[in-house]
C-alpha cells in the first residue's frame, strides 16, 4: 500500500461569468485558428516557448497521477538528420507496401507521402514517450521492479493536447507526425525499454509558402449529443 496524501483545501480562481465567457471564447477564437503545418521555416524558436509547452503538458491528469511520459527535444541537425532519414525509410516501406489500399485512399486527400523535409527544417523536434511502466527498486533486495501504470494511452494524448494548445498560442506550428513503426526513435533517443515512442511533433515558424488544404471542422450539433 502506498502512504495516502495529505490533502489541503483548493485553490480555485472563481471568475465572474463575465470573465469566464470572454476567456472561453478567447480560446476557442485562438484554438479555431490552429493549423496542421508540413511546411517549416528553418528560423529559430525561443526555446523557453518549447519549455513553457512542455511544462504545461506535464499539468495534464494522468492515470494515479503517475505522470508517463518523457518529451524528448530535439534541435540537434546531426539527430535531426538520423530521424529524418530512419523516418522516410520506414514511411517509404509503409506509403508503397504496408498501408492498406483503403488508407491510401483515406489519405489522398492530404497528399502526404514518404518525404519528411519537416523532420530536418523546423528547428524543434518534440518526440513524445509514453512510459507503458514505471521503474521502481525493491526496498529489501535493491533490484529494478517494475511498477503498472494505468491509462498511459490517455494520459499521454491529454498531455499532447495541452502541449499544442500552448505552442500554438505561443504563435508556433506543430505537426503530429506518427511514422510506422517508431522503433527507430528508441534507439536514436536512447529510450529505456519502458519508454514508446508515441508521437513526433516538429515545431517552428511556418515556410513563407507553406499551404495547407481547405478542411473543415465537425459544427458542434454534430459533435455534442445535449440531455438537459
Ligand atoms: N504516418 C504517415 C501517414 C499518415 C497517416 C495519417 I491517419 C495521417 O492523418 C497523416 C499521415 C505520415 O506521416 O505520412
Amino acid at each position: 500500500m502506498n502512504t495516502p496524501y495529505t490533502f489541503h483545501p483548493l485553490a480555485f480562481d472563481r471568475l465572474s461569468e463575465a470573465e469566464q465567457l470572454e476567456q472561453s471564447r478567447h480560446f476557442l477564437d485562438t484554438m479555431r485558428k490552429r493549423r496542421t503545418v508540413r511546411d517549416y521555416s528553418t528560423e529559430p524558436v525561443p526555446f523557453e516557448l518549447i519549455a513553457n509547452a512542455i511544462a504545461t503538458a506535464g499539468t495534464a491528469p494522468s492515470g494515479a497521477n503517475q505522470q508517463p511520459w518523457t518529451f524528448v527535444v530535439v534541435s540537434n541537425p546531426d539527430i535531426k538528420h538520423q530521424i529524418r532519414m530512419a523516418a522516410e525509410e520506414e514511411e517509404k516501406i509503409s506509403y508503397e507496401s504496408r498501408m492498406s489500399a483503403e488508407w491510401l485512399a483515406a489519405l489522398a486527400p492530404l497528399g502526404t507521402d514518404w518525404h519528411k523535409p519537416h523532420l530536418e527544417d523546423a528547428p524543434y523536434l518534440i518526440v513524445v514517450f509514453r512510459q507503458a511502466y514505471g521503474i521502481g527498486t525493491d526496498p529489501a533486495t535493491g533490484e529494478e521492479t517494475k511498477i503498472k501504470h494505468y491509462y498511459t494511452e490517455e494520459s499521454v494524448g491529454i498531455a499532447v493536447g495541452l502541449l499544442l494548445a500552448s505552442l500554438h498560442q505561443a504563435g508556433l506550428a506543430t505537426l503530429t507526425h506518427t511514422p510506422n513503426p517508431m522503433g527507430f526513435l528508441s534507439s536514436i533517443l536512447q529510450r529505456p525499454p519502458n519508454e514508446r515512442a508515441y508521437v513526433v511533433i516538429p515545431v517552428g515558424y511556418p515556410a513563407a509558402d507553406a499551404q495547407v488544404p481547405v478542411i473543415t471542422k465537425k459544427p458542434l450539433d454534430e459533435i455534442m449529443v445535449r440531455f438537459e
